[in-house]
């Protein structure tokens, strides 16, 4: 009986041996940017986990491009590396000019396995607009003119992006924040809708059915100004925390 215990328990050591040695698989948790123009050399840059193990970064469709850096990644203020990953790759993509495909997958490759593909969006030159720093208030709103979708970033801790559309009586505005659901790490993204007159008209963080990924509908009763806010809910922001604002049908 003794013997027999101690061959499970030399068996048992063994497993958790030859399971200690086996490589964890690499995850992607966040990447910036959340799109890629059409034409343009890009650098990428994705954060997880065991992504410095990369032996191979493949593309579908295939695209030329190479790893340029493989270093560790600095943890944003109140996250863990499960939650936000420990390290980073720095890759550069050449989407070419005649790409006819609308999205474009990475994957990266590593002994201890081969990340879920991460997909990106291929746009357009000039079909994005691009959020600009200083938007923190009312007086510094960004006009944004709602048929082209909005990049932006929370850039630092407690930054606020405002923007400024025009809302005309009657007519239906219906705004929303893509974020975590694309790889940021803007995890609570929160989006506000403000009248001329300084007065919160909607506010959303967790609309239910979509994630992260809040959604306002007003109708405006009068013409004028409406200031759009985009923040994160917990003060969180920095390299890795892009969202894309975007009006819905
Ligand atoms: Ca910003
Ligand atoms: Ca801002």
């Amino acid at each position: 009986m003794i013997h027999r215990i101690a061959v499970a328990t030399c068996l048992f050591a063994s497993f958790a041996e030859a399971e200690d040695k086996t490589p964890e698989p690499p995850k992607i948790l966040a990447v910036a940017p959340l799109r890629l123009v059409v034409g343009e050399t890009q650098t990428v840059r994705l954060r997880g986990l065991k992504l410095k193990d990369v032996t191979e970064v493949r593309s579908t469709p295939p695209m030329a491009l190479s790893v340029k850096e493989k270093k560790d990644a600095a943890l944003p203020n109140g996250l863990t590396p499960k939650d936000a990953g420990d390290q980073e790759l720095v890759v550069e993509v050449i989407v070419p000019a005649d790409c006819p495909a609308k999205t474009v997958s990475l994957e990266v490759v590593t002994p201890g396995g081969t990340t879920i593909p991460r997909e990106f969006a291929i746009v357009p030159k000039d079909e994005e607009a691009r959020e600009k720093e200083p938007n923190n208030g009312f007086r510094e709103a960004q006009a944004w003119d709602t048929g082209k979708p909005m990049a932006g970033s929370i850039d630092a801790d407690k930054d606020v992006d405002v923007f400024r559309v025009e809302g005309h009586a009657g007519k239906t505005l219906a705004v929303r924040v893509v974020a975590a659901a694309a790889g940021s790490l803007a995890i609570d993204p929160n989006l506000s809708v403000f009248d001329a007159d300084g007065r919160l008209r909607s506010s959303a963080d967790d609309s239910p059915g979509i994630g992260n990924n809040p959604q306002i509908r007003i109708v405006p009763q009068r013409d004028g100004p409406l200031f759009i806010v985009v923040s994160d809910a917990n003060d969180r922001g920095g390299a890795w925390h892009e969202y894309r604002l975007e009006t819905q049908p």
